[in-house]
């Protein structure tokens, strides 16, 4: 296992001690304040990097906080640890990979090296195959096995090898040929297979069978059924599944002991974590639904925003800024959860997606070196799109006891102009980001009229924290440079806090355990159990249940 040489322990770092201190000075400065004292404030605390703006001004920070923020990603190393993942280091320590998804936006003829290999070249010879594939199923060019053209797309995949492809396709669904209709089935529960395909054709649908280790429980048990499907549906031809399977997988021994055809697979690399994976082939669901101009257009706001991390100086630095904003809120703060508040539909999976990319690769209680951590690592993330929201949990956020940072995602276009819509809903951003920022005092509320007991009610404290990122609309390009800024800011993260952002150990326990109650589930006599009595006695009662007894 290669072990990246670690800087001094997190809490034995200069400028973490120093920040400590500070925190005790400024905790009780408001954001009302701070905003009073420095009148440029607002223009100021901003950033642009490629299409993206960043308003970072209603933190509570001061120019001391950020300085020594930018002190701490100075001590941990993490200009180093930067180039060592743009050098193809194995810096997932624990699994001893690369970690290069850059790689799969670098533009061709750029070099990006694994164990002195150039990547680049299979990347796009990938891509290439995609590309055409992609154009024969579009045209109609790509014929099933009756002769019918594909109507129908239906990714098979789960965790990584489904949100990037889920999020993406509703996000740019915009630029998506509407003559196809995707559909995109992740869950063990049959219920998820059997809603996607009720209203398909068999002989119109193509299945997307996207798995790294093309051994996952959930996609391959799908995949059979699919499979099954596919053949009950066609007259029970087995030779059907070649032309409405194809592969997306690094594992082409499994994928053609499946029955698919190894010329219809799409290959990646074990340097392509699943959660980093939406470009790679695990894409192909996303190139099918906006054509490979689009999808190229998508690599290149990813590529964009790889370059700004790698090469901008870390005070303008947009994902190095927003991950030191996450450690201050989360370490010194004491936020325990962050809110992704999208004002744009076509993000509504954005959350859900960046939850995985966020907590899977941050949620870790050991340092590299394999000491438990005495800090706080990778904060909750959740949210929805606004306005929705604003109807249901930002109470909590605006009053509640808890402090929750938010970040508000908005464009200054809509996709489509519909009347008043956007200046209605950019309103609502800007009036979100400003009650939270600044309240409203007891004597606001006094002077409006209202009746003294209700005055505590109505008093909103303020000084809660939130980032507003914005850009001219959302296109391919600008998606891509959106989801690479936090990419590169759970990076950012996870080098201050000295953990491997790139393992997944913690999904294990739970899937081992599974594997082995399954036969006590199925098991027609019955079986002896030996697991704690909680355990045993739900086994026992739904095997009651499930003989109807
Ligand atoms: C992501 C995780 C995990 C993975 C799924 C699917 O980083 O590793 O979510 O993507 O378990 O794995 P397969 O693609 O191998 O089916």
């Amino acid at each position: 296992m290669t072990m990246p040489a670690s800087p001094r322990p997190l809490t034995q770092r200069a400028a973490w001690k120093a920040l400590a201190a500070h925190h005790g000075e400024v905790r009780g400065l408001h954001l009302r304040t701070l905003f009073a004292e420095d009148p440029d404030r607002g223009e100021r605390l901003t950033l642009t990097a490629g299409d993206l703006f960043l308003d970072y001004s209603k933190h509570r920070l001061t120019d001391r906080t950020l300085q020594l923020l930018l002190r701490l990603a100075e001590e941990s190393e993490l200009g180093a640890r930067i180039q060592a993942m743009f050098r193809g280091d194995r810096i997932n320590a624990t699994e001893g990979r690369s970690v290069l998804h850059v790689a799969l936006r670098a533009p061709k003829g750029s070099t990006l090296r694994v164990d002195g290999e150039d990547v680049v070249p299979e990347v796009q010879t990938v891509l290439e195959k995609m590309a055409t594939f992609s154009k024969q199923v579009r045209s109609g060019q790509w014929k099933g096995h009756t002769g019918k053209p594909i109507r129908n797309v239906v990714n098979l995949g789960i965790g990584g090898s489904d949100l990037g492809p889920v999020m993406a396709f509703e996000a740019l669904k915009h630029y998506s040929d509407r003559h196809l209709d995707f559909r995109f089935v992740s869950n063990l529960d049959g219920s998820d297979f059997l809603e996607a395909t009720r209203d398909l054709d068999p002989a119109e649908t193509l299945f997307i069978v996207a798995s790294k280790t093309f051994s996952t429980l959930e996609t391959m048990t799908n995949a059979q059924t699919a499979r099954d499907w596919l053949i009950r549906g066609l007259g029970g031809e087995a030779l059907a599944v070649a032309r409405h399977f194809v592969a997306v997988s690094t594992n082409s021994e499994k994928v053609s002991s499946f029955g698919i055809d190894p010329a219809n697979m799409f290959g990646f690399w074990d340097w392509v974590g699943g959660r980093y994976s939406m470009g790679s082939a695990i894409g192909l669901s996303t190139m099918l639904a906006i054509g490979p101009d689009h999808f190229r257009s998508l690599l290149g706001g990813f590529h964009r925003m790889d370059e700004h991390f790698r090469t901008a100086p870390f005070a303008k630095n947009m994902p190095v800024l927003m991950g030191l904003l996450a450690i201050w809120n989360t370490n010194f703060l004491g936020a325990e959860t962050l809110a992704v508040l999208p004002y744009e539909q076509y993000l509504k999976r954005f959350p859900a997606y960046l939850q995985q990319l966020t907590m899977e690769s941050n949620g870790k209680r050991v340092t590299l070196e394999g000491q438990p951590v005495d800090y706080q690592t990778g904060p909750v993330y959740w949210g929805e799109p606004g306005t929705n929201g604003q109807h249901s949990f930002y109470q909590l956020i605006h009053q509640g006891t808890r402090l929750i940072p938010c970040d508000f995602i908005a464009f200054d276009h809509p996709l489509v102009p519909l009347g008043r819509h956007h200046d209605l809903l950019l309103a609502n951003v800007f009036a979100q980001a400003k009650a939270l920022a600044f309240g409203k005092t007891a004597e606001e509320v006094r002077t409006e009229g209202t009746p003294e007991p209700l005055v505590p009610h109505r008093v909103f404290e303020g000084n809660r924290p939130s980032s507003v990122l914005m850009a001219g609309r959302l296109t391919p390009e600008v998606l891509g440079q959106l989801i690479a800024l936090y990419e590169h800011s759970v990076f950012t993260q996870g080098a201050i806090w000295n953990i491997d952002s790139f393992d997944q150990w913690g999904v294990e326990l739970g899937k081992a355990l599974a594997q082995a109650i399954v036969p006590e589930l199925e098991s027609d006599p019955d079986p002896r159990l030996d697991h704690d009595s909680s355990t045993n006695h739900l086994i026992r009662r739904y095997r009651r249940s499930k003989r109807g007894l």
